[in-house]
C-alpha cells in the first residue's frame, strides 16, 4: 500500500514487495490516490496499481508513510508492516521497521528484504533503484551514506541500468510541467534578506498551464539551490479551498513547525495542509506566519 499524493518513493517501494511476491502469493498493489507519479509508469507492475482496499486483506505492508492518515485509512483494517523513514512516523504498524536515517524507504525495504532472505528479482530492484535515487534526489540529500551506494550496488548486480532507469525517470517530462514551472518562479518572493523563497500555484496556473497537480514537486528543489535561500516553501491550492504547503530547508528543522501545523515529514523536508474560505488570504496569513517561524529558527 503506498500513500496518498503518491512520489516514487512509495510507488518504487509498493512495485518492488509487489513483483517479488506477485508468483508466490495472492497480493495486490494499491494507491488510495488515483493521481499517480507518471514518471515511474515503466516499473513492473506499475499498470496494475489498484486504487482500492480488498476487504479480504489479511496482511498490508505500508510503504514511505509517517501515518494511517497518509495511507488513506481511516483505522488498520488488518495486519500491517510499516515499513518507513519518515522521522515523524507514528509507529501504526502491528510491525514497524521504521529508520528515520535512511535517505528513502527503498534502502528501508531492500534490508528489511535482504534480512529476511528475500533474493530480488530485476523488476524489483529497478523499482527500488528509482525509490531510491528519486527520494534522495540522486544521493545528494543529507541522509545518503555508503550504505546507499552499497544497496544500489547491490541492486546492480541484479540487473539496473542507472542511466536508463534516469532517462525514464528524468526525460520524459510533458510541457505542461515546464510551463507551470514558468507560472511558479514568476511568483517567487524572497523574504528575509532572501532567506526564505516563497513560491505559489493557484488553481489557475495548473488550468493555464495544463499541469496536473502532481506537477508541482521539483519546484521546490530549485527554489532552494538559489545561493542565499535556507528555506523554501511552495503553497499550492490543492482542490477548493484547500492549500498544501511544502517546506524545504538546508540546515533548519522544518518537521516541528510541520507537525505544529497538522502536518509532518523529515527535518529538511516536510509540509501539511489547511483548508479555509478564501484561498488568498490563507495563502497571506501562511506566508506571514511560516516567515515568523523561520525567522525565530533561523537566528
Ligand atoms: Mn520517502
Amino acid at each position: 500500500l503506498a500513500h496518498i499524493n503518491p512520489d516514487p518513493d512509495t510507488i518504487g517501494c509498493a512495485l518492488a514487495i509487489y513483483n517479488l511476491l506477485r508468483d508466490n502469493y495472492r497480493c495486490e498493489v494499491v494507491c488510495l490516490d488515483r493521481d499517480l507519479p507518471r514518471k515511474v509508469n515503466f516499473l513492473r507492475g506499475y499498470d496494475r496499481i489498484k486504487h482500492t482496499l480488498s476487504e479480504k486483506s489479511d496482511v498490508i505492508i505500508a510503504c514511505d508513510s509517517g501515518s494511517l492518515e497518509r495511507l488513506g485509512l481511516e483505522r488498520k483494517p488488518c495486519f500491517l508492516i510499516n515499513i518507513d523513514h519518515h522521522q515523524t512516523n507514528t509507529l501504526y504498524g502491528d510491525i514497524n521497521v521504521v529508520d528515520p536515517n535512511a535517505p528513502s524507504t527503498g534502502c528501508v525495504v531492500y534490508r528489511f528484504l535482504d534480512d529476511n532472505g528475500f533474493k530480488l528479482n530485476r523488476h524489483s530492484a529497478e523499482a527500488l533503484y528509482a525509490a531510491i535515487v528519486e527520494d534522495s534526489k540522486y544521493f545528494t540529500t543529507d541522509r545518503v551514506s555508503q550504505e546507499t551506494f552499497q544497496i544500489t550496488a547491490a541492486l546492480c548486480e541484479e540487473g539496473v541500468d542507472p542511466s536508463a532507469v534516469a532517462d525514464k525517470l528524468r526525460r520524459r517530462e510533458p510541457l505542461s510541467k515546464l510551463r507551470l514551472k514558468a507560472h511558479a518562479y514568476s511568483s517567487l518572493d524572497l523574504q528575509l534578506d532572501a532567506q526564505i523563497g516563497f513560491v505559489t500555484i493557484v488553481e489557475e496556473d495548473l488550468k493555464k498551464s495544463g499541469a496536473a497537480f502532481n506537477d508541482y514537486k521539483d519546484i521546490i528543489e530549485d527554489i532552494l539551490s538559489l545561493y542565499p535561500v535556507e528555506v523554501a516553501v511552495l503553497l499550492i491550492e490543492k482542490d477548493v479551498m484547500n492549500l498544501k504547503v511544502s517546506l524545504r530547508s538546508k540546515r533548519i528543522d522544518v518537521a516541528s513547525i510541520a507537525l505544529r501545523k497538522g502536518g509532518g515529514g523529515h527535518i529538511r523536508a516536510a509540509g501539511y495542509e489547511v483548508g479555509g474560505e478564501d484561498i488568498l488570504s490563507l495563502i497571506n496569513d501562511h506566508k506571514s506566519m511560516l516567515k515568523e517561524e523561520i525567522a525565530e529558527k533561523l537566528l
